[in-house]
């Protein structure tokens, strides 16, 4: 079951909000029904009433289709889903998207090109910025030249977007900004959707704690490496801070190394690959991203190692995508932290609210969870990423 669901860090709200969230669930209900999801997905409310999209699986067909997408893309992507331009009742969306480094970077594409449609009254402008801040920044530039009605920003990185943010705020376009942190002031932008990252990350760490504690191994000494994801992307700055708040509580967790796999499955390969020559006793290895795991796993094994919970190194991995569900029950990671990509109907939900004149929330969560490997049989095929 995929969950998108979009909650307040505000809970006291919930009296006020909740008419503003039924009439958001209708309209949620209205696009998803727009946009074709399977016959047998469904929107559910939440005790609280939150929209809660179940989905049939039909997800995974798309996020297939995007991995094939992804070895033949090897250039930036611009491309602009309804030629048309912003005539009639369209409402001009362009995003500024990261890159295609990961099976949850397509995942996240394909969320929000299946939320911006033009059945769901959009024109969609989409700038695949192949991770680098220069392109992001000029393509955010170029939207608000084209005046468009409203922007998304998946920042590459944490820092450097002040000034175009101004730019869009001149030009009375509101920004949205999506899955990664910025450090800007947040009036420079409407709102913000996304993962705790730090949280992903205090969730490995509680998860380990209580791993070694099960296998009778919370005094041994313990030998961690990490293989970060980007360098300066909040995602790796959050599940960092994350993993090593715990660890610090735990004296005979030792962090030997943590070098950059760039969320990609080469990346997370090469570090292994070096990690392997240095370091003889390894006893866990945090990969931030699935890709970065993929790669590094296949390191391990090349090395003549084993990995997963019935080999020598616990591998640990983020995302939990469905191509790492099938490495837990292939036996090769032992707990994979979920980061949901599918932000697609919630952004949409936001610019309907921004456009109706309501106040949105500033800052909004995706809800996660975690995977240990003996769960992952059994949930895989609820699974829509
Ligand atoms: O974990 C990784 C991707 O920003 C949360 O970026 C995202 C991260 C995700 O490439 O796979």
């Amino acid at each position: 079951m995929i969950k998108v669901f979009v909650y307040s860090s505000l809970e006291e709200r919930e009296g006020i909000l909740m008419k503003k969230r039924i009439v958001a669930v209708l309209t949620g209900m209205m696009m998803v029904l727009m946009t074709g999801c399977g016959d047998s997905d469904m929107i559910v409310l939440t005790p609280k009433g939150d929209a809660r999209i179940e989905d049939d699986g039909s997800a995974k067909d798309a996020a297939a289709e995007n991995t094939q997408k992804k070895e033949e893309t090897q250039e930036p992507e611009t491309e602009t889903e309804n030629t048309e331009s912003s005539s009639g009742d369209l409402i001009h969306v362009g995003f500024a998207q990261v890159g295609s480094e990961s099976g949850w970077r397509l995942a996240q594409t394909q969320s929000m090109k299946g939320a911006f449609t033009e059945e769901n009254g959009y024109q969609f402008d989409f700038v695949d910025c192949n991770n680098d801040q220069k392109t992001q920044i000029e393509a955010l530039q170029k939207f608000v030249q084209d005046q468009v009605d409203y922007i998304i920003l998946d920042p590459i990185v944490e820092d450097g977007y002040e000034d175009v943010l101004k730019e869009a705020q001149t030009a009375n376009i509101p920004v949205i900004v999506v899955d990664r942190n910025i450090s800007a002031d947040e009036s420079l932008y409407a709102c913000w959707l996304g993962s705790d990252f730090t949280n992903e990350g205090k969730s490995a760490g509680d998860w380990l704690v209580e791993d070694l504690q099960k296998k009778g191994r919370d005094s041994e000494e313990i030998n961690i490496l990490t293989i970060l994801g980007s360098n300066g992307a909040s995602a790796t700055i959050g599940r960092t801070d994350g993993f090593e708040e715990v660890a610090k509580e735990h004296s005979n967790w030792k962090l030997l190394d943590k070098q950059s796999g760039n969320f990609t499955k080469d990346g997370g390969n090469a570090v292994m690959k070096a990690y392997l020559k240095q370091y003889d006793d390894i006893d866990v290895l945090v990969c931030q991203n699935d890709d970065e795991a993929f790669g590094a796993i296949e390191a391990i094994k090349e090395a003549g190692k084993t990995c997963g919970p019935n080999g020598d190194i616990i591998v640990i991995s983020f995302d939990a995508g469905g191509e790492a569900f099938q490495a837990m029950i292939d036996g090769d990671i032992n707990v994979d932290v979920e980061c949901n990509p599918l932000e697609g109907p919630a952004v949409s939900e936001l610019i309907k609210q921004l456009r109706n004149g309501e106040t949105v929330e500033k800052v909004q969560y995706m809800e996660e969870g975690v995977f240990p490997a003996e769960e992952a049989e059994a949930t895989l095929p609820n699974r829509a990423y």
